[in-house]
């Protein structure tokens, strides 16, 4: 039979699952370039450009490998705009008798790719995801009948199926997590290393007129593009990091730096997520690098957790709980999205700082996401929708398999508790500890009160008084309920007037 593969967006990996018995003398390979997916959220101008030009290179690859791609271009005037309708179009042109597709990543594509059957009149196979490290299932045996999800005991058992960083079924180094020694602040006479990146080859610049053209409305910037569009490119950005970043990645890992948008970051995120890396190979390469006494083990077993734990546990929560995870509003959060979220235009350093890196890179390290716009978010009371829209806009390893558990559940704890123990809510202190974007801020962090006080630190405790009823039972809150308690009732009426005049201006 003539088989229709159909590869996504996000599929771009030779070793996916559609494309594992193809055959080349019949088979057609169908990618498309469709405006659905480009607007149904305005994704960033730069997460555009990354996406249509890994796709173009990845049909390219195909191609020269001898088989045969089907690929409709976003600017083919019959191009009708949609995965549906152009599947429908694609399968007399290929004489296909069946459809063969990976699971996708986002379940309102899932809830499509089930009606397709139905509207082409064509036979259509829907095949597991086999890039992750762990299935579906395998999460949901461990996820049945627990109350409380833990990443840290899903990832203890990959741990162990693996065998990756253990000595027999002890952890390597005799300790699961080595998260304390990765939490030290950027000293002043740290230099973290520059990262070229690609330039834009003619592929990407094609692409790039093309999102000038199409999506000027879009967010973000595209004049200094420089992700990897291939998998040669993305492999060598792969080395980089190993060589380059990863033996000081760990202790620096919650570290933020004004000017600095990478630190020791791998930003391996949009690769991995778009399927031009695996999350094995990407693992492997760290821990040969342990192995041959290159990186030490504390970074490693930080950056192993990431991939293996925590990007595979996201994933697990993510499709167990659709539909109905999205609609949780834990602290019932009403408030709108500030506009400097998207202009960057406001008197906190460490929010423009976030924003500025946004815009240029549709990437800000993982610290800035959860401490800086997250953290503000969940203390200003901002409508989870809002924030969930906006993190999916505005950065390139967004789809809202990985996007929406990180921000409903992690920075917005909007989901009552099913990810994280306790709310990420932390006060100006934090920031200036992990930081240096206090020292040129017209704020002070050490301020409480008054018009020099971080809005962190008003907005934090305001959080506290507005939310008690919802945490104070909690046992990782106690000490700051404790706290609150010991604050005089004028010094807290003081406090909500200053948060309600910030919130009210926002
Ligand atoms: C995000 C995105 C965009 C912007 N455009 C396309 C596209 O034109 N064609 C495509 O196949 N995929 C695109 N994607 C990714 C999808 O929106 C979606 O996130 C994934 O297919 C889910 O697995
Ligand atoms: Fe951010 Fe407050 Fe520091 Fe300013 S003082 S950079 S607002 S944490």
């Amino acid at each position: 039979m003539t088989n229709l593969r159909f590869i996504l967006g996000d599929q771009l990996s030779r070793s996916v699952s559609s494309l594992r018995d193809v055959d080349p003398s019949k088979d057609t390979i169908l990618m498309v370039e469709v405006a659905e997916e480009a607007t149904y959220v305005r994704h960033h101008k730069a997460k555009l450009v990354f996406i249509f030009s890994a796709m173009r290179h990845f049909a390219e690859e195909l191609r020269r490998e001898g088989l045969r791609v089907d690929y409709v271009r976003l600017d083919d005037p019959q191009n009708t705009g949609s995965f549906a309708s152009e599947l429908k179009r694609a399968i007399p042109r290929s004489r296909a008798g069946r459809v063969v597709i990976t699971e996708p990543g986002e379940w309102r594509v899932l809830q499509g790719i089930r009606d397709w059957e139905n509207q082409t009149g064509t036979p259509v196979e829907i095949r597991e995801d086999d890039r992750f490290l762990s299935s579906l299932r395998e999460f949901n045996v461990w996820a049945e009948g627990r109350k409380q999800y833990r990443m840290e005991f899903f990832y203890r058992n990959l741990r162990r199926k693996t065998g990756w960083l253990m000595n027999g079924d002890q952890p390597e180094g005799g300790r699961w997590n080595y998260d304390i020694e990765n939490r030290k602040p950027l000293p002043d006479d740290c230099q973290p290393p520059q990262r070229k990146g690609f330039p834009p080859d003619k592929i990407t610049r094609e692409v790039m007129e093309l999102v000038k053209e199409r999506f000027a409305h879009h967010f973000g910037e595209i004049n200094n593009f420089r992700w990897a569009v291939d998998r040669d490119s993305a492999q060598k950005a792969l080395k980089v990091f190993i060589d380059v970043c990863l033996p000081t990645f760990g202790q620096y890992q919650d570290a933020m730096k004004a000017g600095e948008d990478f630190l020791y970051h791998s930003a391996l995120s949009p690769y991995l997520n778009c399927g031009l890396l695996l999350p094995r190979e990407v693992c492997e390469s760290a821990l040969q690098a342990f192995h041959e006494g290159e990186a030490p083990l504390a970074a490693v077993e930080g950056f192993i957790r990431q991939i293996l734990g925590w990007r595979e546990y996201i994933r697990g929560i993510y499709w167990l709980h659709m539909p109905e995870y999205p609609k949780s509003n834990y602290f019932n959060a009403r408030r709108c999205l500030p506009g400097f979220y998207w202009t960057g235009d406001t008197e906190m350093r460490c929010m423009r700082e976030t924003i500025r890196s946004t815009k240029r890179h549709a990437y800000t390290h993982h610290i800035q996401l959860l401490m800086i716009t997250g953290n503000f978010a969940l203390l200003a009371g901002i409508d989870p929708a809002q924030v969930e829209e906006w993190y999916l806009i505005v950065y390139a390893d967004a789809f809202e398999w990985v996007e929406l558990p990180n921000t409903h559940g992690m920075a917005l704890h909007a989901d009552g508790g099913i990810i994280g123990s306790k709310p990420y809510a932390a006060s100006g202190a934090y920031i200036n500890r992990m930081s240096d974007y206090c020292s040129g801020c017209a704020y002070a962090p050490t301020t409480k009160l008054g018009p020099k006080a971080c809005p962190y630190n008003y907005l934090y405790w305001n959080f506290l008084m507005e939310n008690q009823k919802q945490l104070e039972h909690n046992p990782r809150m106690r000490m700051s309920y404790r706290n609150l308690a010991r604050m005089s009732t004028d010094r807290r009426k003081k406090i909500r007037a200053e948060a309600n005049t910030f919130l009210g201006a926002l």
